[in-house]
């Protein structure tokens, strides 16, 4: 019916005649409603949640299931500590008989805060909120949550900043990963389903983010496109190891480096940053060509000037990341007294990866510095280059990500040299592999091997 008001009819579509039918079904089943969650567990046609009013006023917390061997409807009792009733939630079915429920509306505000994993255990009929480590997606709603192998994928979605973003929850070790993937699609209210090792992503409301000069507008439309998501390069899993990386943030006071950094770690801006005192860094958990890769974000907090910012903290760096203030000329022009600094206590190896961040790109008009002059910067000091905006996340997971991926490919060209080549590197302590100690990447991942320097790494 078109009178707006929630259904619960039951329609099934059999795939051999591609004939609809309403099976009659026994039992009382879920009340009329939308926005919910469903999915197969084994026989059973879970539905979870939902909104029983058309104006969103009545969010549902109860749980229900067809057992399409008997057509029965059944709901049942539970226990534990349940989700609060929610619409536009999702709900997969994962290993161990259990139902895991992510994300959802309880009203109409969502705050900016990580997002909590349900559970529901199908054997004991119980709820219990999960422990994940890693960083938790933001809360969101009107996403979507997709279970693939060992993997569930928790693609884009409404949250409170409105921005689109991947996260893969490793479930036999469950964590929290984000994963590089190209192209940002910031989407909601899409659908998905799983092609084999692919994520098919289709339709939604897209929104578009256009930068005018000194304004920035929305605008959002439905979308008819279809997306393959092509993370499951994945299929290999992490048997070949983690790698670990730290990163170290430089450049000058105010220029954007911790609120990049929180733009990537937990997806998040303020314009009243609240800066902290000492250095401090964050870890993310990414993937990058289907391996698992851990971040050590490291971050000066206030007083970065030259004699302050200290060996330790450029020590067993992995990379660097150059960052100056588009719209202030003079932050730009120290990156090569940055740079300066950091060789006095780094050897800047060939393993080494430079990046040049341009950052506050969304202030059109009042931008001091062109991209053309940030890519010769970079090209002149080794660096590869990238503009960002933290305010707007534009680029913020690409210049990370991007650094992630560098390192990857530099590890993969450096495990192929043999250990007697290209020694010509200045050897010695540079932070080059084996900085955050724990097992290091890759088959064969020796010290000794790992000491092979390669000509053509860094940079480019
Ligand atoms: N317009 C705009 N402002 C930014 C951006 N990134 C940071 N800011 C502002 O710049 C100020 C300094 O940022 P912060 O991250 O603390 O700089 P840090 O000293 O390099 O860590 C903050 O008050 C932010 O509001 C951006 O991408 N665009
Ligand atoms: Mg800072």
């Amino acid at each position: 019916s078109h009178s707006g008001a929630p259904d619960n009819a039951l329609f099934r579509l059999e795939t051999q005649s591609l004939l609809w039918n309403q099976p009659s079904c026994g039992g009382s089943g879920p009340s009329p409603r939308f926005c919910h969650s469903a999915c197969f567990a084994d026989d059973l046609y879970v539905v979870f949640g939902g909104n029983g009013a058309a104006d969103f006023s009545k969010p549902l917390g109860d749980l229900h299931w067809l057992d399409v061997r008997s057509d029965q409807w059944s709901s049942p009792e539970v226990s534990g500590e349940a989700p609060s009733p929610r619409y536009a939630h999702k709900m997969i079915y994962g290993p161990n008989q259990q139902l895991l429920v992510f994300g959802g509306m309880e009203g109409n505000t969502m705050q900016a805060n990580p997002g909590v994993l349900y559970a529901f255990n199908m054997a004991t009929s119980t709820w219990s909120t999960v422990q994940v480590a890693g960083t938790a997606p933001l809360e969101r709603s009107f996403h979507t949550f997709d279970f693939i192998g060992k993997w569930g994928f928790i693609f884009a979605g409404q949250t409170p900043n409105g921005m689109s973003d991947l996260y893969i929850l490793d479930v036999p070790n469950m964590r929290w990963a984000r994963p590089l993937y190209e192209g940002q699609i910031n989407v909601r209210s899409h659908a998905s389903a799983v092609l084999q090792d692919k994520l098919v992503v289709f339709g939604g409301v897209r929104d578009k983010v256009t930068q005018t000069s000194k304004t920035i507008e929305t605008e959002s439309r439905i979308s008819k496109k279809l997306f393959f998501l092509n993370v499951l390069e994945v299929k290999g899993g992490t048997a070949e190891g983690d790698f670990k990386f730290k990163l170290v943030t430089v450049g000058d006071s105010g220029v954007g480096k911790s609120c990049l950094l929180t733009r990537f770690v937990q997806d998040y801006y303020s314009d009243f940053h609240m800066s902290t005192i000492g250095v401090d860094f964050k870890t993310v958990i990414t993937m990058v060509k289907g391996r698992l890769v851990k971040l050590q974000l490291w971050d000066t907090a206030g007083q970065e000037r030259f004699s302050v910012v200290t060996g330790n903290y450029y020590r067993n760096s992995d990379g660097f990341v150059f960052v100056y203030d588009a719209t202030n000329r003079a932050s730009f022009d120290h990156v090569e007294q940055w740079l300066g600094q950091v060789q006095q206590h780094h050897e800047c190896g060939p393993g080494i990866v430079k990046i040049l961040v341009g950052n506050k790109t969304d202030m059109i008009g009042q931008l001091q510095v062109t991209e053309e002059e940030g890519k010769a910067k970079a090209d002149a000091i080794g660096a590869l280059f990238i503009a960002t905006s933290a305010k707007t996340a534009a680029n913020v997971d690409m210049a990370f990500l991007t650094a992630a991926q560098s390192l990857v490919e530099t590890r993969r060209q450096q495990k192929q040299q043999p250990a007697s080549q290209g020694s010509a590197g200045a050897g010695g302590a540079g932070g080059t592999i084996g900085s955050l100690g724990g097992p290091r990447p890759g088959p064969g991942g020796a010290r000794g091997q790992d000491k092979a320097k390669c000509a053509c790494a860094g940079g480019k």
